[in-house]
């Protein structure tokens, strides 16, 4: 096919995503300004996830990972090596690896909306696995997903690490729960990370470390708004906020406007107070005893219950 002058001028522009045009217009319109964390994850968001992963003061996914290593025998001998392990939102699949150690001949599905990340996750596992079965599942994890897996007496485990339910309000963490009870069926188990309340300092400086990571993270929203919805946001006037919500019990990140600052999105006009801000995520933080309540309202049933001499995560596995 012959090139044409407007070809060049599409291949700069990004497709503009309907779902987050919505969110971030919605989100900017109403009177407490905030934007869903899930739009945090482009390639640079992710890269910058990975990296925040990394900082000292980032304790999650290092003592997570201990956990696993120390527990997934457990796991495996309890639920059965050769289950059907089923991953929501599986992005890298990094912990996966951990699990399946103790289940090489398992079969495994990976949810995850991003087909290029199951892509490379499968590709991945199946050099490292090669006895492993691996059915990828591109997919909304949130509502109950039908798997092209046979669900007949099968051994189901569910897996759901890095705390990511703590992204969510208590009920929308109870509605996913029962969502993947459905998805997993009958004689299903759940593995999941959850992080515990802690010294609020501690908190707030794994969510604002020193190196400035999660502030990177937190403003990159700014500039995928600006890249891809035609945006005129003046990032450099925004700066990251972490702050303990004790009565809610969460971490919340905002950005806040340094100054008053006027700005366009996707052909429509904000103006936003100096101090006034976006806010962009909310961590939950549950101690023991809310870990087991919120299982059980979502269906679960709490069957062990791990954490680390810090008492700082928890590795909770679950029965239907
Ligand atoms: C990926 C949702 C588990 O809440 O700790 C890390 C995201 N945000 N630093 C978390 C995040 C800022 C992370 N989760």
């Amino acid at each position: 096919t012959p090139t044409r002058p407007e070809d060049d001028i599409r291949g700069d522009t990004p497709a503009i995503d309907p779902a987050f045009r919505a969110d971030v217009l919605r989100g900017l319109g109403q009177a407490a300004k905030a934007i869903p964390a899930r739009w945090f994850y482009d390639m640079r968001g992710s890269q910058l996830f990975e990296a925040i992963t990394q900082v000292p003061e980032y304790y999650p996914t290092r003592t997570e990972t201990a956990l696993l290593h120390t527990h997934a025998p457990t796991v495996a001998q309890t639920v059965g090596a050769d289950a059907t392990v089923v991953e929501f939102g599986s992005g890298s699949s990094i912990k996966t690896r951990i699990l399946l150690k103790s289940m090489p001949r398992a079969t495994y599905v990976p949810i995850d909306i991003c087909g290029e990340f199951l892509d490379e996750a499968c590709a991945d596992l199946a050099a490292l696995f090669p006895q492993l079965r691996i059915v990828p599942v591109e997919a909304n994890f949130m509502n109950p997903v039908h798997l092209p897996v046979r669900q007949g007496g099968q051994a189901m485990l569910g897996f759901f690490p890095g705390s990511t339910i703590g992204n969510m309000t208590a009920s929308a963490a109870v509605d996913l729960l029962r969502s993947m009870r459905q998805t997993l069926g009958p004689n299903a188990h759940l593995l999941i990370g959850i992080d515990r309340v802690k010294d609020p300092q501690r908190l707030i400086a794994a969510y604002d470390d020193a190196q400035g990571v999660t502030a990177l993270f937190n403003l990159n929203l700014l500039q995928r708004i600006n890249r891809e919805l035609g945006g005129t946001i003046p990032v450099d006037e925004f700066r990251h906020l972490a702050r303990w919500n004790e009565g809610a019990s969460r971490i919340e990140m905002h950005l806040e406007a340094r100054s008053a600052v006027r700005f366009d999105v996707a052909g429509q006009s904000f103006h936003m107070d100096g101090g006034e801000t976006i806010h962009t995520e909310n961590c939950h933080k549950y101690r023991p005893s809310e870990m087991r309540l919120l299982l059980a309202a979502g269906g679960w049933n709490q069957l062990e219950h791990w954490t680390d001499s810090q008492e700082d995560f928890s590795l909770v596995l679950a029965g239907a």
